[in-house]
């Protein structure tokens, strides 16, 4: 059986990740339109690395929890058949033991240049003054994040993966943010049975055929075993 499970900022909520969307989450202190768009770093480039340098900071105090490892164990016992595709920018599925996955929306642990796109790992912080290691140019360099409006990465593999599996699950994601809320109805489409595990309803809930509800780290081990 081929799986491919879906996750958003909820699975690494009980890990100490602030979600976006939720209350005291990370869009209700900053502005969407500042932080993580292109334009905002055009206009602030100093404000958009401070904000990111701040949550990748917090990576090195953070740890993998029991939702993050059950997945890991998951794909162990499942192998090729297993696809995760995480809309997070932290390391912490990595971190519990996941090989098989696509960070769509890009990875906080790398940064790129604007000029020519080199990525590169990113463990410090990131000033408007650093230099490009390939193109040696200045005041370019950004997270290797994906943006509003941008293209997220990995597409390619993500709609043969949906459209080849036999069960679609999303976790701890609100479904509010395109393409990654449209992969259930592709799935569904080709299929799939699909599946919402999610401390509450989403706007996507009625899509799914089966809704778990709770938090991630306690409902995810119960579901994999
Ligand atoms: C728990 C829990 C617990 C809590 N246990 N559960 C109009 C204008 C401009 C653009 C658009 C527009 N209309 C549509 C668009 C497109 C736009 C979009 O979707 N906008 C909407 C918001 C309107 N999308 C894009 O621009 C994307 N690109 C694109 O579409 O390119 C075109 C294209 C398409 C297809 C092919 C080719 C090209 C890019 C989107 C990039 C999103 N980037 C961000 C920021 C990343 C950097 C960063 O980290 O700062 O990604 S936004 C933010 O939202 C982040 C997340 O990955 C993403 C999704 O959020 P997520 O993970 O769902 O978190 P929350 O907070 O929303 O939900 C948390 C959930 O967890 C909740 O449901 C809780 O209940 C639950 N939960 N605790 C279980 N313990």
């Amino acid at each position: 059986m081929k799986v491919v499970v879906l996750t958003g900022a909820g699975i690494s909520a009980e890990s100490g990740i602030r979600t976006f969307r939720d209350s005291n989450g990370l869009w209700e202190g900053h502005s969407v339109d500042q932080v993580a768009t292109r334009i905002g770093f055009g206009r602030d480039p100093g404000l958009v690395n401070r904000f990111y340098n701040q949550r990748r900071q917090q990576l090195g105090v953070v740890q993998p929890n029991a939702a993050h490892r059950a997945l890991g164990e998951l794909e162990n016992a499942l192998a090729d058949d297993f696809l995760l595709i995480t809309q997070n920018v932290d390391d912490l599925h990595e971190r519990a033991g996941s090989v098989r996955l696509i960070h769509m929306h890009g990875e906080l642990l790398n940064k790129r240049c604007i000029w020519c796109s080199f990525v590169s790992p990113c463990a410090g912080d990131i000033s408007p003054e650093d230099v490009c290691g390939k193109c040696s140019r200045e005041m370019g360099m950004r997270p290797d994040v994906v943006w509003f409006g941008e293209t997220p990465y990995g597409l390619d593999r993500i709609q043969a993966a949906v459209t080849e599996c036999d069960l679609f699950v999303a976790i701890g994601t609100s479904g509010l943010v395109e393409p990654a809320s449209r992969l259930a109805t592709k799935a569904k489409v080709y299929g799939a049975r699909l599946v919402e595990i999610n401390a509450a309803d989403t706007a996507r809930s009625a899509e799914f055929d089966e809704c778990l509800r709770g938090p991630a780290s306690q409902v995810v081990p119960q579901w994999v075993d």
